[in-house]
């Protein structure tokens, strides 16, 4: 496929006044009919992006078909010559056949049982018409959708409607790839919002008939958003309705469709007895996510995708501000950081590295990934750390004013900010440009003496793939300083390291105290420092800074398991350690929760890595186990006592106190349960007060392999409701013994309501084999072959989620020369497959290469 380059960026040749829509819907065969109204701002022919799917019917200019020897129509094309084009504003209008029951890409128009639907981000648009569809091109649309279902929806705001048709206008100017449609037998759980200058907005959440009593949460949620946009950042909604659709059939978690917005299911719809706390808190971060766009995303848009992180960091960054205010900014932090590294380190960290803003792709749906996203955030972060928060204020103030309507780039965004602030960001704007995760090393000087402690900072970063040298950034370090009795006898500093190695000193000290390092996870870096265990558990009883506090416990138990796992004695210091978090009252239940949560396979496996050895994921897995069980024995009377205490009262409520108590409570659940044989879970189980609590029974019960009832009994009650299903798929195979883990999968992806062709459930279980490492990384092959075998199957229905799923394997080079090969041969395969999509080829050739 063709490589797309950020330096080949060229204006398109006209300007939009307004692009018109007529649709007619059908399974196959649906009509659409395009008038969009140029005016030509640079030279060149009309050149036109489409799909192979368009049956072209018509194509004319200001009304009169256009002269065949100055049209050309290819497969990915459609190029009316110059010669054929008016001095003045003219109309080209096509009239285009396409069949979306046929599209099981899910990208374009498609059927979600029953219902049509659009996904046109990033390039779906084209698969509906032809269209400049890119993201610099922006236009007011007027859409008429036709067809029998009751709902008729477009973007924008409804002008008119009768028996079988609706018509909707969006006055904002928008690219193609926010444009959205649905319709369908849908009902409305409505509600209204009064913006802070008065505006009444309808809002309402669709959903299939039987699943009203689902979306009250959602809907709680929007609310919640508008009001906090307005209060941290002034900004309101802009049209007299907001839509959102529930559809079952979705590639990623939701789509911000200008005043339309499309979901996943599974981020809408939630009821105590169906969803847990873990998916409460993610309904509400992305609608949250999705509303935050109308801002960050469609009012200001990207020019190019190259700018994706534009929009996605930043959204990220204020969908995660959002839910730190509603929730505990402490817990929210750590969590973030956690998925960070487990996503987004690992993928810097691999063949697929990129810098937030790469500067080629082959298939831009690859590019929705943890950097752009996840750091693309972290990026932002660090920039309001370095400006402080009036430049952040002063910034983000000009950004809206400067740019509202506008399609821009990574370096609007950071002019804005030297603007609003006289800061050079220079150097600061490797991070956008430069992938790789920097390794901070620190070392000490204690001058006894002089009560002086000198820290010596260094800074590298390994190569990626087309990035040999990697020049010093800017990193942001938050420190405190902590004496040997546990107060602090420095609050929090930022420091700025600029240069590849740096000193900082701090005097007047009397006794030599603890560096509290990279407090609130301050920048994206790796930190190497000599520590000792007794050190650490000194930041863990006492720092001030809840990160780090955590980060010592975490740091003392990854010490201990990389060791381990490598064959040596687990150092007691961490379960030791645990008994002051444990009989701590005062702490937030659900930080304490964090602390017990040990540190990932996958964690362990970096980490290792890291130290230059070879990772053997079963010893990872047996050293995990055996840790877990340590600490249950080291804290039984402790933990039945937080387990019983945990138990929230009165009615489920997912708010982050109650949401709190019980992952304390299940984090308990799960260590006792190594002793008591399971009794407990089985107990909770049979209880049946929540979906949280159920599904925590429910993983120790399968780690026990004693959940055969539990499971039938799920599957009897939950048969009709997909998402509960989804558990049902995910957790067999994520929590048995990896060992058992390939042979459950096989066994359920036999079953005929594993119906493979829905995102979903795919992703419920073939994903779930991937997230058991050892398992996966059998040194048999078993787990790559598997899951290499639905990729393959997938991949010529629905290229964009096999490709995006195909990102386990990015770890495939740091294992032994017999996994190595068993990976590289399963990627072989795939490679080798005829007519092999755009997406997964690009993937494995990175993977590989
Ligand atoms: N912007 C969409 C993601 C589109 C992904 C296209 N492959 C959702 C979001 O980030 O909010
Ligand atoms: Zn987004």
């Amino acid at each position: 496929a063709e490589t797309r380059l950020l330096d080949d960026y060229r204006p398109w040749p006209f300007r939009i006044a307004e692009t018109r829509l007529d649709v007619t819907l059908a399974p196959r065969g649906t009509v659409v009919r395009s008038e969009i109204a140029l005016e030509r701002s640079g030279p060149g022919p009309l050149v036109m992006d489409g799909g192979a799917g368009l049956r072209t019917r018509a194509v004319t200019i200001d009304g009169r078909p256009v002269d065949p020897a100055h049209l050309t129509i290819a497969a990915e094309s459609l190029t009316v010559a110059e010669a054929a084009l008016p001095d003045r504003p003219f109309a080209f209008a096509a009239e285009v056949e396409i069949d979306p029951a046929d599209n099981t890409a899910l990208e374009g128009l498609y059927l979600s049982g029953g219902m049509f639907c659009t996904q046109c981000e990033a390039e779906g648009f084209r698969h509906i018409t032809w269209y400049p569809d890119r993201p610099d091109v922006m236009a007011p649309f007027r859409v008429v959708v036709r067809s029998d279902l009751p709902v008729l929806l477009s973007n924008g705001n409804p002008v008119a409607q009768g028996r079988g048709w609706a018509e909707w206008h969006d006055p904002w100017p928008k690219p193609a790839y926010l444009f959205a449609l649905v319709a369908g037998d849908l009902r409305a759980l409505a509600d209204r919002f009064t913006t802070m200058s008065g505006r009444e907005v309808a809002l309402n959440i669709w959903v299939r008939p039987g699943d009203l009593d689902r979306a009250g949460f959602a809907m709680q949620a929007l609310k919640a958003s508008m009001v906090w946009d307005e209060q941290a950042y002034g900004r309101e909604y802009d049209l007299d309705v907001f839509n959102i659709v529930a559809v079952d059939d979705f590639n990623m978690g939701a789509m911000e469709n200008k005043g339309l917005n499309i979901f996943n299911s599974k981020l809408v719809l939630a009821s105590p007895d169906t969803a847990t706390d873990a998916d409460y808190e993610r309904i509400e971060s992305v609608i949250a996510h999705e509303y935050f766009h109308n801002w960050t995303g469609n009012r200001i848009t990207c020019r190019d995708w190259f700018q994706l992180c534009l929009k996605e960091g930043l959204t990220v960054y204020r969908d995660q501000q959002f839910t730190s205010d509603l929730r505990s900014a402490a817990v929210k932090r750590i969590e973030d950081v956690v998925a960070l590294r487990a996503r987004q380190f690992r993928e810097d960290a691999g063949p697929l590295a990129h810098p937030p803003r790469p500067d080629r792709y082959e298939e831009i749906n690859n590019f929705y990934t943890a950097t752009v996203y996840e750091k693309g955030a972290e990026v932002i972060g660090m920039l309001r750390r370095l400006v402080g928060e009036d430049g952040w204020r002063a910034g983000m103030e000009l950004y809206f004013t400067r740019h509202d309507g506008q399609a821009c780039t990574i370096e609007d965004w950071l002019r804005v900010f030297q603007d609003a602030t006289g800061r050079d960001l220079a150097q600061f704007k490797r991070w956008y440009t430069d992938a790789g995760t920097p390794r901070l090393t620190m070392a000490e000087d204690w001058d006894e003496d002089a009560g002086r402690l000198t820290l010596r900072f260094a800074q590298t970063t390994a190569p990626t793939p087309g990035q040999p040298d990697k020049p010093p950034r800017v990193i942001p370090i938050a420190l405190g300083l902590i004496s040997p009795n546990g107060d602090e006898v420095l609050p929090t500093q930022m420091l700025e390291m600029t240069a590849a190695a740096q000193e900082f000193s701090f005097d007047n000290l009397g006794a030599r105290p603890v560096v509290s390092l990279l407090r609130g996870f301050s920048a994206p870096v790796t930190v190497e420092r000599t520590m000792s265990a007794a050190d650490r558990a000194l930041l863990l009883a006492h720092d001030s800074d809840p990160f780090a506090r955590w980060q010592a416990g975490h740091d003392l138990a990854l010490e201990a398991l990389v060791a381990a796992a490598q064959g040596g004695d687990p150092d007691p210091a961490f379960s030791r350690a645990l008994a002051g978090v444990l009989g701590d009252g005062t702490l937030d239940p659900a930080f304490v929760a964090l602390v017990l949560r040990l540190p990932s396979e996958d964690e362990i496996a970096a980490g290792i890595t890291a130290r230059g050895a070879i990772p053997d994921p079963d010893r990872i897995h047996e050293a995990r186990e055996s840790l877990a069980e340590t600490i249950a024995r080291d804290h039984q009377p402790a933990l039945a006592a937080l387990y019983e205490r945990m138990e929230p009262q009165g009615p489920y409520s997912p708010d982050a106190g109650p949401a709190g108590q019980r992952s304390l409570r299940l984090a308990a659940l799960g260590l006792l349960s190594r002793l008591d044989g399971g009794e407990r879970a089985q107990a909770l189980w049979d209880a049946a007060p929540d979906m949280t609590q159920r599904m925590g029974a429910l993983a120790a019960l399968v780690r026990l392999d004693r959940a055969g009832t539990a499971l039938a009994q799920m599957e009897s009650q939950f048969a009709d409701n997909r998402l509960v299903m989804d558990k049902f798929f995910t957790i067999q195979p994520i929590a048995a013994a990896p060992a058992r883990a390939v042979a459950i999968a096989r066994s359920l992806a036999a079953r005929p309501d594993f119906d493979w062709k829905n995102p979903n459930r795919f992703r419920a279980l073939i994903g779930a084999v991937t997230a058991n490492p050892a398992a996966f990384h059998a040194a048999d092959g078993s787990g790559y072959d598997f899951v290499a075998e639905w990729l393959m199957r997938l991949d010529p229905a629905n290229p964009q989620t096999a490709a995006r799923m195909m990102t386990a394997f990015e770890t495939w080079p740091r294992h032994d020369a017999t996994r190595r090969k068993a990976a590289r041969d399963a990627l072989e395969r795939i490679a080798a497959m005829p007519l092999l999509s755009v997406n997964s080829a690009e993937m494995v050739r990175r993977i590989l290469a």
